[in-house]
Formats: structure tokens, C-alpha cells, sequence
């Protein structure tokens, strides 16, 4: 037997920004850095954009509407700072604010629960070229600014703030892989940028503070929980390795606002600290968010890794089964085949049971409620000529995925609601739209004439009956 979900549990879905709106340069919007990388050959999946995206920008009244009739009860979106700023510290663009006014109010029209995320990766180019972004403090004041203006204009409608979406992805793939904007290989410079937007994140926080704010307001974090590959001690010592540079790093100083010494004196060992100014460690620690947002897709299983053994490894973007590379740090860890664990097409581990692992860790080293801001399953799906989309696979993972979070709850983690990744089909990042997540098919082949079309995958009416039976389907 297992304890119910909360009466007021968010049932919700997710997006970003990037992902769905399109409308790349309309009513005064400012180029982001996302908008400039996708241009840089071989960067993403046959150099796909999210210029038109799926044009959620002009459809936002029909993804709502489908919303609604699904009974959703929470949407997650984020919001562009390039659409309030487009510069990103100069003047204020009403036309960008209204867009979003729009979206907010046809939301609370059908009674549900907006999310906001203020930054999902998509920094004004503006400010990668005055002082380099992340690596500047300047960008601490920028940020806080931007965000202050939308806490004012929202306080009374939005609940759920989401301050830095994946600042662990967004800063390893930008500054250690390549894989994102800025587009660089420098474990310096990765460094220095995280620890800046570790006090940017705080910075928003405390200034949600000041001002009163009637809402609740965390990171979303990409937390994959490790194990290690067998019970030889250096492959659990290298699991430990992997939970320190990849999870505690980030949510140790989100919550204690203390780097994990572990790190702390590797960085130092290695000349890769950044530089702690005094006042940094007062704002860290007056940046203690309400939740944990957590973006669970999969679990690490790691062993032990040479000094001169595997570094950043290959991501497979092509979704061709088994091309991922390993990846570590070296005379720490490397990530190592689960042979009880099945694989997606773009091989990320499926794993249910990673998720309650999750919930319970961050409840344990944190003593916070969690708010599930991403979980999804990215697959092909075909779309049949009556229109419908049969994707049991997605069913399934889901199913399986409440489940885990139910048995948390019975275990006693506090969770405060569940968005899945994600709501329509959308871009991704660096796989372009065939590898769908959404509930709502988006057909892009009829791009040529705009049309777009919406359909319902049957995850679609299975999620419609979880929501109405509280999770008992
Ligand atoms: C998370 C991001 C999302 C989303 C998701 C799926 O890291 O926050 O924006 O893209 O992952 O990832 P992908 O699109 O790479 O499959």
C-alpha cells in the first residue's frame, strides 16, 4: 500500500522558451546566444533552428486550449530575457512582456498553475559579446534586474518560480563540451562561469526575498543519481567522485551555499578555483531556494577512472543507438554500461527506480520539498494516417516513473508536483525535432506552409486520466 498524492498536486508538463516559440526576431526581440550557435555548422542535428520552433509564440491560445482539455493543472514555460531586454541590461520591451501577460492570463483563464522559469539558456547574445556572459559579474546585476522586473509584474498571478534551469548543463556543455554557446573547452573558464551564476541564482533569490514575493521560488537541477558499476571499492569510490563533481557541486552551494570540500580542494590542487570575492559566501548562503526543482531523465552508473583515462567523451545526437562515447574525469570517474538498464535511441539510461532514488537522496542531504520540473522519454514517433500517435513506449516510462514518485512519497519525500517533458513536441537543443517528448504531436513536415498541426498522442488521453484519479489512473 502506498500513500496518495497530495490533494493539490501539481499535475503538470514542461517547456522552454527556445524550444517552442519561434517568432526568433518579431515585436522587438533581441538575439540570443542560442539564436547565434545554432549557426555554427555541425553543432546541432542537421543545424536545426528554433526560429520557428513550433510557433507556439502564435498558437499559444490552441496549446492552452489543449491544455486545458486535458485538465492539466501546471505549465512550465520560460520566459526570454532577449524578448524583456533585448540587449539584455538597456531598455525594457513592453511588446516581449505582453506576450508573456498573454500566455500567463489564458493560463489562469483555465485555472492553471503557470511555472515560470526566468532562464533556460538563452543569455542575450548582447552580453556574450559586451563582457562574456557567465564569466562576468556584471552579469549578476543584469540578471537580478531582469528578473526583478518580471517578480513586480507577476507577483500576483505566478506561484512557481524556476530561477536557473540546469546551470550544471548549461555550464558543462558550454564551457567543457562544446556542445552549447559559449562554445568552449576551458575547465578554467567552466569554473569561474559556474561559480558566477551560482551568485547570480543566489542574487534573484534573496532579492525574491526583499521584495516580499508571495510565491515559492527554486533552481531546476539536472540530477541523475550515481551508482557504481559493482561493489569493488574503487568503483564505489568513484561513484562517490561522480555524486561530489556532478550533484553536490551544484546543490550543496544552491542550499548551504558551501562548496563540497571534496571539490573544493581538487579545484584548488588543480588551479581551476574560482575566485571567492568577499561577500560571495553571504550572498550564496541568503540564496536558499524554497525547493528543489529536479529534471530527472536518467542515472550514471560509473567506475573507477584512470589519470590518463577518459575525458569528455561523445554525445550521441544522431539517435543511433549505441553511438555515445564514454565520458569522466580523469582519476575520478567514467561512466560504465548498467547491464540492467535499457537504453533510449540517444542512449540515456531508463531507469524508474533512479527517480525515487532522487527524491529521496535530496530529501535526505537537504531537507527540502522537490517540485519535478522535467522527466520525459525522447523517442521517434509515427504519426498514422487518422491522425493518431500510439506511443505506448511513452506510456510506459511515465507510468513507471509515477510510480517511483508515489513510493517516495511513501517514503517520506515531500513533493510539491510533476511536469513532464514535455508538453508539445519541440526542438531539441542538439537533436533536432525528431526526438519528441511532447504529449501533443507537432507535424513539422508541412513546415513549407506554416501549418504545424497539432495532434494527440494517446500519452496524451493516459495523462488526462492520471490527472483526473489523482495518480491512480
Ligand atoms: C533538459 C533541458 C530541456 C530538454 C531536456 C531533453 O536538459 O532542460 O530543455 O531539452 O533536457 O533533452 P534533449 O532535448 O537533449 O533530449
Amino acid at each position: 500500500e502506498h500513500d496518495a498524492f497530495p490533494k493539490d498536486f501539481l499535475w503538470g508538463s514542461a517547456s522552454a522558451a527556445y524550444q517552442v516559440e519561434g517568432a526568433m526576431s518579431e515585436d522587438g526581440k533581441g538575439e540570443s546566444v542560442w539564436d547565434r550557435f545554432v549557426k555554427i555548422p555541425g553543432k546541432t542535428f542537421k543545424g536545426t533552428t528554433g526560429e520557428v520552433a513550433v510557433d507556439h509564440y502564435h498558437r499559444y491560445k490552441e496549446d492552452v486550449r489543449l491544455m486545458a482539455e486535458q485538465g492539466l493543472k501546471a505549465y512550465r514555460f520560460s520566459i526570454a530575457w532577449s524578448r524583456i531586454i533585448p540587449d539584455g541590461d538597456g531598455e525594457v520591451n513592453e511588446k516581449g512582456l505582453e506576450f508573456y501577460d498573454n500566455l500567463i492570463d489564458e493560463l489562469l483563464k483555465y485555472d492553471i498553475e503557470p511555472v515560470v522559469t526566468l532562464y533556460h539558456w538563452d543569455i542575450p547574445q548582447a552580453l556574450q559579446d559586451k563582457y562574456q556572459g557567465w564569466e562576468s559579474r556584471q552579469v549578476i546585476e543584469d540578471f537580478t534586474r531582469y528578473a526583478e522586473i518580471l517578480f513586480k509584474r507577476y507577483n500576483d498571478k505566478v506561484n512557481y518560480w524556476v530561477s536557473l534551469n540546469e546551470q550544471n548543463i548549461f555550464i558543462m556543455l558550454g564551457y567543457r563540451m562544446a556542445a552549447h554557446p559559449p562554445n568552449v573547452t576551458d575547465e578554467k573558464r567552466m569554473y569561474a562561469a559556474n561559480h558566477i551564476a551560482h551568485l547570480a541564482n543566489a542574487s534573484v533569490i534573496k532579492r525574491f526575498r526583499e521584495l516580499g514575493m508571495k510565491g515559492k521560488i527554486g533552481p531546476s537541477f539536472a540530477y541523475g543519481p550515481t551508482y557504481a558499476l559493482d561493489s569493488h571499492p574503487l568503483n564505489q569510490l568513484a561513484a562517490e567522485n561522480n555524486e561530489e563533481f556532478n550533484a553536490h557541486l551544484w546543490m550543496d552551494i544552491y542550499v548551504r551555499g558551501e562548496y563540497p570540500s571534496v571539490v573544493w580542494k581538487y579545484l584548488e590542487r588543480h588551479d581551476l578555483a574560482p575566485e571567492i570575492k568577499p561577500g560571495d559566501t553571504e550572498l550564496l548562503k541568503a540564496g536558499k531556494p524554497d525547493f528543489m526543482g529536479l529534471n530527472y531523465y536518467q542515472t550514471a552508473t560509473v567506475e573507477a577512472n584512470p589519470l590518463d583515462g577518459v575525458g569528455a567523451g561523445k554525445i550521441n545526437t544522431t539517435g543511433k543507438k549505441g553511438t555515445s562515447e564514454a565520458s569522466g574525469l580523469p582519476g575520478l570517474y567514467k561512466s560504465a554500461k548498467n547491464p540492467f538498464i535499457e537504453k533510449t535511441d540517444w542512449d540515456w539510461d531508463i531507469d524508474p527506480t533512479g527517480l525515487r532514488v532522487a527524491m529521496r537522496r535530496i530529501n535526505s542531504r537537504y531537507q527540502l520539498p522537490i517540485l519535478i520540473t522535467e522527466n520525459g522519454l525522447g523517442a521517434y514517433d509515427d504519426l498514422e494516417e487518422d491522425g493518431s500517435i500510439h506511443d505506448d513506449y511513452r506510456i510506459d516510462f511515465l507510468r513507471n516513473h509515477v510510480k517511483a514518485i508515489q513510493e517516495a512519497i511513501t517514503d517520506g519525500v515531500e513533493v510539491l508536483g510533476y511536469c513532464t517533458w514535455s508538453y508539445t513536441d519541440l526542438l531539441s537543443w542538439m537533436n533536432g525535432y525528431q526526438k519528441r517528448y511532447g504529449f501533443v504531436y507537432v507535424d513539422r513536415e508541412e513546415l513549407d506552409e506554416k501549418e504545424l498541426k497539432r495532434y494527440k498522442k494517446d500519452s496524451y488521453f493516459w495523462y488526462k486520466k492520471v490527472i483526473e484519479t489523482n495518480g491512480q489512473e
